[in-house]
This record gives C-alpha cells, sequence and structure tokens, in this order.
C-alpha cells in the first residue's frame, strides 16, 4: 500500500519549520539578499529550536530524524529562503561522510561539536578544475606515520568562511583515477585559510568561499572510511543529500507559485483579475502541478533511505526535476508580475535568481540525467565484488562522458 500520511511527529516538524520560516526567515530574508550579510542570528536561533544537524544520531546529541522528516523541513526553509536553507542545511552534507564512514571516535567527536554548539562544517569536493569530474582533483593527503598533510585547495564551499571543521576529499593516489581519492575529516587551524567569499547571483544570504589546506597536517584516525574509498563514500552523501537539495527546491518553487497566484487574483487587467485570462491561469496550473509533482519525487527518494534502500535514481530524479521546476516556475513567477516582476521591490525576481543554484549544485541538472541514463540504461550493482571492465563498459562510459558537460558545482 502507498500512504502518503505523514505521521503526527512529521507534521509537527513540518509546522515547527513552517513558522520559523515565517517569523525568522522571512521577514528578513529579502533584506540579507541585498546585503549578502550572514544571518548568524538566525543559525543560532534555528539551532536552538533543533532545526540543524537534524540527521546526526542521538548517540552524538542530535534527533536522529527520518530523511522524510529532513525533507519536510528543507521545503520550509526553501520557502522562507533558499539562500538561509542552504545555510542552515550545509552541516548534513558535511555529516553524511563522517556518518557512514567515521570512526566511534571521530563521530563523537566532530559530531558532537556541532550538537553542543551553533557551530558549522563544510563538504570540500569541488575544485578549480574537478566540478562535474570529480576525479579530476589536485588536493593531496599525504601519509607521514600516523598523520595526513593535505595540500590544495577546494572552491565554492558552503559555509566555507565560517566552518569549525570540513570533509577534505583528497588524492592518496595520484594515478588511479576515482579509485585514488580518500575523505578526511580537518578541523580549522592556521594552515587553512579562507581565500575568495563569492559575490552571487543568487543565494546571496549563504556564504560560498574557495578553502586552501597549506600543509595542513590532521591525525591518520579521521580518514573516513578506507584509503582510497572516498569517491564512493562521496557518491554516496550525494545520495543522502540530493533528496534535501529537491525539497529546498520545492520550497522555493512553492514560494514563486504563492507569490504568483495571489499577485494574479489582485492585478487587474481589462477590467478583470489577470487569474481570469487562461494564459495567465494556466501558467499558474502548471506551477501547481510541478510543485507537486516534485514534492512527490523528493519524498519517494528520502523514503527509499529511510527503508533502507539504494535510491541512486530516484535521488536523482528529484534533485533534477525539483531544480528544473523551480527555475521555470520562478521564471514564469516573474511572467505574471509582467514588469514588476522584474523590479527588486517585489518579491519573485530573488526566487529567479536563487532558483538557478539549484541546477548546479550537489550535479547539475545534465549531471542527474547522466546518473539517470547510467541507472536505466545499465543498472550496476554497486554492492557487488568489482567486476572486470569490459570493452562495451568502457564504450559506453565513454560515449556517456562525451554527453556530459564540464559544468561546475558548488559544494
Ligand atoms: N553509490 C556508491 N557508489 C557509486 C555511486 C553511488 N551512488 N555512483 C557511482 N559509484 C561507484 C561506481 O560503482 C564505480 O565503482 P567502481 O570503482 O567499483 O567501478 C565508481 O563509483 C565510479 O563510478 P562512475 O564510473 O559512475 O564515476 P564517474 O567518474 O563517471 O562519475 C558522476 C560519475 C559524474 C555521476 C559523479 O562524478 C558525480 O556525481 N559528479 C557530480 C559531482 C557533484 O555532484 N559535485 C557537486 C559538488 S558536491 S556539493
Amino acid at each position: 500500500m502507498v500512504d502518503f500520511t505523514l505521521t503526527d511527529e512529521q507534521k509537527d516538524l513540518r509546522e515547527l519549520a513552517h513558522n520559523f520560516a515565517e517569523k525568522e526567515i522571512r521577514p528578513v530574508a529579502w533584506d540579507y539578499d541585498r546585503d549578502g550579510t550572514w544571518p548568524q542570528e538566525i543559525i543560532n536561533k534555528a539551532w536552538e529550536v533543533g532545526l540543524m544537524n537534524v540527521h546526526v544520531d542521538e548517540a552524538y546529541g542530535g534527533p536522529g530524524l527520518d530523511h522524510l522528516s529532513g525533507c519536510l523541513i528543507e521545503e520550509e526553509l526553501g520557502w522562507g529562503c533558499s539562500g538561509i536553507g542552504t545555510t542552515l542545511m550545509a552541516n548534513g552534507l558535511a555529516s553524511a561522510p563522517l556518518m557512514i564512514g567515521g570512526s566511534e571516535e571521530t563521530k563523537t567527536k566532530y559530531l558532537g561539536m556541532l550538537t553542543e554548539e551553533p557551530k558549522l562544517a563544510s563538504f570540500c569536493l569541488t575544485e578549480p578544475d574537478a566540478g562535474s569530474d570529480v576525479s579530476g582533483m589536485r588536493t593531496t593527503a599525504v601519509r607521514k606515520g600516523d598523520k595526513y598533510v593535505i595540500n590544495g585547495s577546494k572552491c565554492f564551499i558552503t559555509n566555507g568562511g565560517y566552518a569549525d571543521w570540513f570533509t577534505v576529499y583528497a588524492k592518496t593516489d595520484k594515478e588511479a583515477g576515482h579509485r585514488g581519492i580518500s575523505a578526511f575529516v580537518v578541523p580549522k587551524d592556521d594552515t587553512v585559510t579562507v581565500d575568495k567569499k563569492e559575490d552571487k547571483l543568487g543565494q546571496r544570504a549563504s556564504n560560498t568561499a574557495t578553502i586552501t589546506f597549506n600543509e595542513t597536517e590532521i591525525p591518520a584516525e579521521n580518514l573516513l572510511g578506507e584509503e582510497n574509498h572516498g569517491f564512493k563514500l562521496a557518491m554516496q552523501t550525494l545520495d543522502f543529500t540530493r533528496p534535501g537539495v529537491a525539497g529546498l527546491a520545492v520550497g522555493i518553487a512553492r514560494a514563486a507559485f504563492e507569490f504568483a497566484s495571489e499577485y494574479s487574483k489582485e492585478r487587474v487587467q481589462f477590467g478583470v483579475p489577470i487569474a481570469m485570462h487562461q494564459a495567465v491561469a494556466f501558467m499558474i496550473a502548471d506551477m501547481a502541478t510541478k510543485v507537486e509533482a516534485g514534492r512527490l519525487l523528493t519524498w519517494k527518494s528520502a523514503v527509499l533511505l529511510d527503508q533502507g534502500q539504494r535510491n541512486t535514481l530516484v535521488a536523482s530524479h528529484a534533485k533534477r526535476f525539483a531544480a528544473d521546476s523551480a527555475m521555470e516556475v520562478t521564471v514564469d513567477a516573474v511572467q505574471v508580475y509582467g514588469g514588476y516582476g522584474f523590479i527588486k521591490e517585489y518579491p519573485v525576481e530573488k526566487l529567479m535568481r536563487d532558483a538557478k543554484i539549484m541546477q548546479l549544485y550537489e550535479g547539475t541538472s545534465q549531471i542527474q540525467r547522466l546518473v539517470i541514463a547510467r541507472e536505466v540504461l545499465m543498472p550496476r550493482n554497486i554492492d557487488a565484488p568489482e567486476p572486470e571492465t569490459t570493452k562495451q563498459d568502457t564504450d559506453v562510459a565513454a560515449a556517456q562522458s562525451e554527453q556530459a558537460p564540464a559544468t561546475a558545482e558548488v559544494a
């Protein structure tokens, strides 16, 4: 049986997140967007009421919420302001590899830091020359006795300028492509520098920075999982977090849909509210469908995780559809507002700018299509022992990578 009924706890959480978005985020969201200021006050409040670190297990001080609950929260925060929502949710991206591959001691120490105080962590995968193509990274980690020494720069790092620790992916075997990447937890110290804060088109309340590791030494026990298995850890992490990103995108689309619907009922042209003109009414109808369908895919991708199933395919369906829909819906919302939609005094142009990043970060919409195409054309059992690479595999992979766009992502 398929049942879309939320539990009482999930309904309460959604209400909590909605009220927070309505009272704490919405009234200031457009100011933060204009000024590009850092929303520390909102972070403190969100942490206080339990809207951050929601997937951290109780053993490490978190609430250990299910993935569907996380998506409900993300939709509400995205509805409030997706830039602030991204800021609040980025700890989840940094924590996921730790939760999957960290030792008990590492989890206690670093997840505990996030749940004891409103501290932040960042996920460091992307580099200037390694966006969609993760295996092209140049950052290195060299084992020296009981330490690793990390060197390299990571770009487009969410919350990078304010993070207390980082999940860093680095080459431990430069010749081995994706099989030579390892993941580490790296605490902030003097060898970690924040080189650049980006001035962005949208989501201007979120901090996006370049972070450089200069001979940064970390204890060997900060390795996450096995050495040279970091690529899979990154892919598993994205399977975990893409449903939440899809939730944020649904929130943006819903906000744009609501603004446009209201406006279309108030704005009178040719003697009637513009909602009475079929051209406008059909745009509103399409917005409603996209919000609804995006939410259903988002929920499904989260529920699969909650059931302990692999969600790679559905997470990419959800992420790409919700992100593309958020873009389409926000562009149409500007259209419904007409000339006013282009003016900053009105709310929808911000949503249009914010929506763009949803098609870029955590894997572009083109990368999601690449994952979907591979999953439907050539499904792989990733838990099975490693197969010998066949010529056919090589040919198909080569053909797909030729089609893959070299677009960059934001971490
Ligand atoms: N879970 C576990 N393992 C996975 C996996 C998943 N979801 N997806 C792929 N793998 C494994 C594969 O099974 C393969 O394993 P073997 O080494 O045993 O063969 C390995 O990882 C490499 O997979 P693949 O051949 O598909 O890797 P590609 O280099 O072709 O890259 C894409 C695949 C493009 C999908 C990947 O690099 C990607 O997602 N890029 C976008 C990165 C991104 O989102 N960046 C944003 C920054 S983070 S905010």
